[in-house]
């Protein structure tokens, strides 16, 4: 690991990843050992890395998995599911299950076909459902903490993007922890600071079965675009990835990025249907997406 400088055996290679994991959840002052966190599985390596990691550590840590349903000929949300609940009983861990279809009545590529957000690509009606039904099972079940798997990789991808297009009310936003606020669960990243290889080395030196096909729907996209200049960057100036990131965060710390005169969304009312918080008055996104608004 050219960007840590150090080289590891197996053994203490996978003792570092917990140890390193611990560091970052002490040094964003994420969550303690007290605390009930529900980890958000998709069956890729990242969420079950991030389960494992929190189980051996020693944190309360149960997972929750969304089904989508999407299908297109690998039963991509199928085989997931099926990797997360075997990766839960090899450990006795509790999996909360929702699955999409079962309780809206329709698939997210059926969802995405009626809605004009996104195209008709799922991406974003699919964002917008996970966010809310995270939540809901968060603040039902009683989990203060909303743990993803999100690494390096994505944390850079998203920062560059938000970049390039300037986008202070995200930027302002993006960060290893994003605090409870009205009727919202505290989110965190456990995972920020590791890239995306080390969680797949991690993964593949614990044996843990991950559902290797990514989303249909992932490819293409302008995030994957960012990650590929990245890595290239990453090859010619080992470690510019992490700094990055973390000189984000400390300017941020510093008050360069304070919030004080920008537009992020203020979630002032709660949604008369399904009483989560909305920026808007009147039914949530969520709720005209699923027409329970109609
Ligand atoms: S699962 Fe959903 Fe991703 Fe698939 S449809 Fe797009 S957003 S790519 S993380
Ligand atoms: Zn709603």
């Amino acid at each position: 690991m050219k960007q840590h400088r150090l080289a590891y055996c197996k053994e203490h290679y996978i003792e570092w990843v917990i140890d390193y994991t611990v560091k970052t959840i002490e040094r964003y002052h994420l969550f303690s050992k007290e605390e009930k966190i529900l980890v958000a599985v998709s069956g890729g390596k990242d969420s079950l890395a991030l389960w494992d990691i929190l189980w051996q550590a020693g944190y309360q840590a149960d997972g929750l998995y969304i089904g989508l349903g999407i299908d297109d000929g690998i039963h991509y949300s199928d085989r997931s599911h099926e990797l997360s609940l075997k990766f839960a009983e090899e450990r006795g861990l509790l999996l909360h299950t929702v699955n999409i279809p079962e309780r809206y009545d329709e698939t997210i590529p059926q969802m995405a076909q009626r809605d004009r957000r996104g195209h008709g690509k799922p991406c974003s009606v699919c964002g917008l459902v996970k966010r809310h039904e995270m939540n809901r099972i968060a603040v039902e079940k009683g989990y203060p903490v909303l743990a993803t798997g999100h690494n390096l990789d994505d944390e850079v991808a998203v920062l560059l993007g938000n970049t390039l297009s300037w986008s202070m009310d995200m930027l302002i936003r993006q960060a290893p922890l994003l605090p409870a606020e009205n009727g919202f669960a505290r989110k965190v990243k456990p995972l920020c600071r590791f890239t995306e290889r080390e969680t797949a080395a991690y993964t593949i030196l614990k044996n843990i079965e991950y559902i290797f096909d990514e989303c249909p729907y992932a490819v293409g996209s302008k995030s994957a675009s960012f990650k590929q200049i990245l890595n290239q960057l990453e090859e010619e100036m080992p470690g510019k990835k992490l700094k990055f990131y973390t000189d984000f965060l400390r300017m941020k710390k510093d008050g360069y990025l304070n919030d004080k005169n920008d537009e992020k969304p203020g979630y002032y009312h709660t949604c008369p249907i399904c009483n989560q918080p909305t920026t808007i008055e009147g039914p949530c996104a969520f709720c005209r997406l699923v027409g329970k608004a109609i």
